[in-house]
């Protein structure tokens, strides 16, 4: 029995990635680039036991079947023939967050799976490498393997860090609209923007020249330009969605209560910037300093289950390892 617990934060993009590459394996079409959040963690363990006769997967206890099994199997799969096994593996996940809602627990998830799977069978493989199976698993995870503010190129195979965590002194406030499952995965909602939107070819134009400037003002500690390109990268993505047949909406009305709010938290003199994902809620960025009067702003809005306040994260780690019997 080989075993492995790994841990990595959830990210997000500050400049977005969503479209994939027709080069296939799972390549972006676009540059993106993403903020680790300390306080999203997943924690994976997975057991490689000769005694199992086909893969296990649970996530928060519960057993997975079906396409979300399948892609832990296929990660699996990609270690396996790495290290020259064929034993199958238990997988259990835990994130501290709302899974599968637009907070990114695919990313955190897939890049604590990569790393643990390939400790347990002892390959000890350089980080970018671990970003590269991560990646292959879902295209965000690539970018949860490192700490602080991460690239992933387009068409890249992996992820990069680019500027340590305590390059910008800066919190995420994640404004939790709804609790549950979200309706369209993004896995889906890409695909059916690049297959439906007019509007995707402009996204795939515009986003590596939003990329460009958003690193830029991130490596030149410039807040302001970093925070108003974040907004314009996140409408531009979201605008793609909107031109697609039948419209992709994942934003709701307490989404735009919260945008509302951090207009008049900036109106106010608060450095205070939005964006949203695959998902309703709002992640607001702004100066470590102002986290409570921007946390405060925030949770009086109706239709706010939650907010969850994120410094920047470390690098995905190694927990526990173990062989024997
Ligand atoms: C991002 N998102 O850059 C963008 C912004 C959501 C909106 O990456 O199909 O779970 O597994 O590669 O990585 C979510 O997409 O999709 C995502 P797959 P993934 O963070």
């Amino acid at each position: 029995m080989r075993r492995a617990t790994a841990t990595a934060c959830s990210n997000i993009a500050l400049l977005k990635y969503w479209g994939k590459s027709a080069r296939g394996d799972n390549l972006t079409a676009v540059p993106s680039l993403s903020l680790s959040l300390d306080a999203l963690r997943t924690t994976t363990q997975v057991c490689f036991d000769p005694a199992l006769s086909e893969d296990r997967v649970t996530i928060g206890g519960l057993q997975e079947l079906g396409q979300a099994k399948d892609r832990v199997v296929g990660l699996l799969d990609s270690v396996r023939a790495l290290a020259g096994v064929s034993t199958f593996a238990a997988v259990e996940s835990r994130n501290d967050f709302p899974t599968a809602s637009g907070l990114a627990s695919s990313a955190s998830g897939f890049a604590a799976l990569a790393l643990g799977a390939q400790a347990a069978l002892g390959l000890d493989l350089p980080p970018a490498s671990v970003s590269q199976l991560a990646r292959r698993a879902s295209a965000s995870a690539a970018r949860s393997v490192f700490a602080g503010f991460v690239e992933l190129l387009a068409e890249a195979e992996a992820a990069s860090p680019i500027a340590a965590p305590e390059e910008l002194d800066v919190v995420m406030v994640v404004a939790v609209t709804t609790l549950g499952p979200k309706a369209t995965s993004s896995t889906a909602g890409m695909l059916h923007t690049q297959n439906t939107s007019p509007y995707y070819p402009t996204w795939v134009r515009e986003a590596p020249k939003l990329f460009e400037q958003g690193k830029r003002a991130l490596l030149a500690q410039d807040l302001e330009e970093l925070g108003s390109v974040m907004e314009r990268s996140t409408w531009m993505m979201h605008a793609s969605m909107l031109a697609a047949e039948p419209a992709l909406c994942y934003v709701r009305d307490a989404t735009l209560r919260v945008i509302e709010a951090v207009q008049a938290l900036r109106k106010a003199g608060t450095q205070a910037y939005y964006t949203m994902d695959a998902g309703p809620h709002v992640k607001v960025l702004a100066l470590r300093a102002d986290a409570d009067p921007v946390r405060a702003a925030l949770q009086e809005i109706p239709g706010i289950q939650k907010i969850i306040l994120s410094v920047p994260g470390p690098a995905a780690f190694v927990v526990a390892e173990e062989s024997g019997h």
